[in-house]
This record gives C-alpha cells, sequence and structure tokens, in this order.
C-alpha cells in the first residue's frame, strides 16, 4: 500500500481546515471565519484500500509580530519542510495576493508543491 504525507499551507483563514476536514470525511479540525484558528499542527487521515494520505493541518500565515504567531508561523514552515508534497491553498473568494506569491515563493524547497483554490463556489 502506498502512503504519503501532505503539507496545508497558506493564509489565515483561506480554508485549509475546511479542505482537510472535507477530504478526510470527518471534522478532525476547528474552521471559522476568524484567521488564526488553526494554532498547532493537526493530522487528519484518509485511509482507503490502495492508499493512505496523511494530511498536516498548519496555522495560516499572519502578519503579525506577536510571540504566539511568530510560533505558529514556525510551526507552519517547519511542517512545510518535513513531509513527501505540499497543498497549497488559495482564497478563491478573496483572490490571489502579493503575500500569497511571497509565501508561496517563501516555502519553495525540494518539497513538491499542488496549488489548490477553495471558496470557488463565492469567487467573484
Ligand atoms: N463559501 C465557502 N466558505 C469556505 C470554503 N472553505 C472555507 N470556507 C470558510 O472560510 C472560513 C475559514 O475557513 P478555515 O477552514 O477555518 O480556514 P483556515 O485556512 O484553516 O484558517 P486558519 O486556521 O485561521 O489559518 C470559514 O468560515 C469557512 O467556513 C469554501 O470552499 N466555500
Ligand atoms: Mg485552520
Amino acid at each position: 500500500m502506498k502512503s504519503g504525507t501532505v503539507a496545508v499551507v497558506g493564509r489565515a483563514n483561506a480554508g485549509k481546515s475546511t479542505l482537510i476536514n472535507v477530504i478526510v470525511g470527518e471534522k478532525v479540525a476547528i474552521v471559522s471565519p476568524k484567521p488564526q484558528t488553526t494554532r498547532d499542527r493537526i493530522l487528519g487521515v484518509l485511509t482507503t484500500s490502495d492508499y493512505q494520505l496523511v494530511f498536516e493541518d498548519t496555522p495560516g500565515f499572519y502578519k503579525s509580530t506577536t510571540e504566539l504567531n511568530k510560533k505558529m508561523q514556525k510551526t507552519a514552515r517547519k511542517t512545510a519542510k518535513d513531509v513527501d508534497v505540499i497543498l497549497f491553498v488559495l482564497d478563491g473568494h478573496s483572490g490571489i495576493s502579493d503575500d500569497d506569491l511571497k509565501l508561496l515563493s517563501s516555502i519553495i524547497s525540494d518539497v513538491p508543491v499542488i496549488v489548490a483554490m477553495s471558496k470557488t463556489d463565492i469567487m467573484p
């Protein structure tokens, strides 16, 4: 059986936790309209007869200099280095911003990145 780990990374409030809950089929991660809801790495596991995928939810990137925020950003960056694939979530409602592009280029490493767009149901 194949198995792999996926870090779900993106701006705060992009819809990362929502996506993981949908893929995994249960509510493993808290979802809320407030940015910075996810504060630590959270695991969601999808097991089928052919493969197993472990999703690591991460705190969303957010501009703030508080110690808590710095710690959360460090957690997200560390998680992104430790996995087989990065799933980068873009918020389709607010659109692609310079912050998204900066964040994306800052996490580029040897780990392949797949980009997903959330909130396509409410895209302008
Ligand atoms: N309409 C719509 N709303 C969505 C979608 N995905 C997420 N949301 C909403 O967007 C808000 C943020 O979703 P979360 O999944 O908590 O976002 P997150 O990226 O995990 O946020 P942080 O953990 O704070 O970084 C919530 O109010 C969700 O209900 C979507 O596809 N469509
Ligand atoms: Mg979250």
